[in-house]
C-alpha cells in the first residue's frame, strides 16, 4: 500500500457549479483514500504562492482572480501513484482537449474555468499540502475496504 499523496482542489467554479460531489466520487471510486478535505476562500498571497511558477505567464493575474472569486474544496488523496493517476483523473488542462470521462473532458471547456486542480509531481504536491494543510489536518486510517481494492 502506498502513501504517496496529492493536492486536488475543486476550483471556484466546480464549486459554484455543484460538481463537488460527482469529483469527489471519482477519486473514491477508483480507490483512493481521502485523507484531509476543507472548504476555504484562500488568500492572495496562498495563491501566488500555490502557481508561483507561472506568475511571468501573461494569464497569471486572471488566474489569481478566479482562484479568489470564492470557496475552493481543498483536499489531500493519498494511495499508488496517486499524483499521476490523479491527473489522468482530472484530465488535460484545457478542456477542450481532455478525454471524455476524464472531469475536465466532461465537466468544463474553456482553460481558465477547467473546475479542478492537482499537483503534477510528488514534489509539488508536498509543497501544495503544505501551504494548503496543518499538519493536524490531514488524518491517517486504513479503510476496511482496502483488502479488495490493494493485492
Ligand atoms: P494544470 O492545472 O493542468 O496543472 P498549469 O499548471 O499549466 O495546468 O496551469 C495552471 C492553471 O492555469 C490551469 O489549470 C488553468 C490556467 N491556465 C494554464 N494555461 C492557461 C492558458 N494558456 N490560458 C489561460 N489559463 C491558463
Ligand atoms: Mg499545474
Amino acid at each position: 500500500m502506498s502513501s504517496e499523496q496529492t493536492f486536488i482542489a475543486i476550483k471556484p467554479d466546480g464549486v459554484q457549479r455543484g460538481l463537488i460531489s460527482p469529483i469527489i466520487s471519482r477519486f473514491e471510486k477508483k480507490g483512493y483514500k481521502l485523507v484531509g478535505i476543507k472548504l476555504t476562500n484562500a488568500s492572495e498571497e496562498l495563491l501566488k504562492e500555490h502557481y508561483a511558477d507561472l506568475q511571468t505567464k501573461p494569464f497569471f493575474p486572471g488566474l489569481v482572480k478566479y482562484m479568489l472569486s470564492g470557496p475552493v474544496l481543498a483536499m489531500v488523496w493519498e494511495g499508488k501513484d496517486v499524483v499521476k493517476t490523479g491527473r489522468v483523473l482530472l484530465g488535460a488542462t484545457n478542456p477542450l482537449a481532455a478525454v471524455p470521462g476524464t472531469i475536465r473532458g466532461d465537466f468544463a471547456i474553456d482553460v481558465g474555468r477547467n473546475v479542478c486542480h492537482g499537483s503534477d509531481s510528488v514534489e509539488s504536491a508536498k509543497k501544495e499540502i503544505g501551504l494548503w494543510f496543518g499538519k493536524d489536518e490531514i488524518v491517517s486510517y486504513t479503510p476496511t475496504i482496502f483488502k479488495w481494492i490493494y493485492e
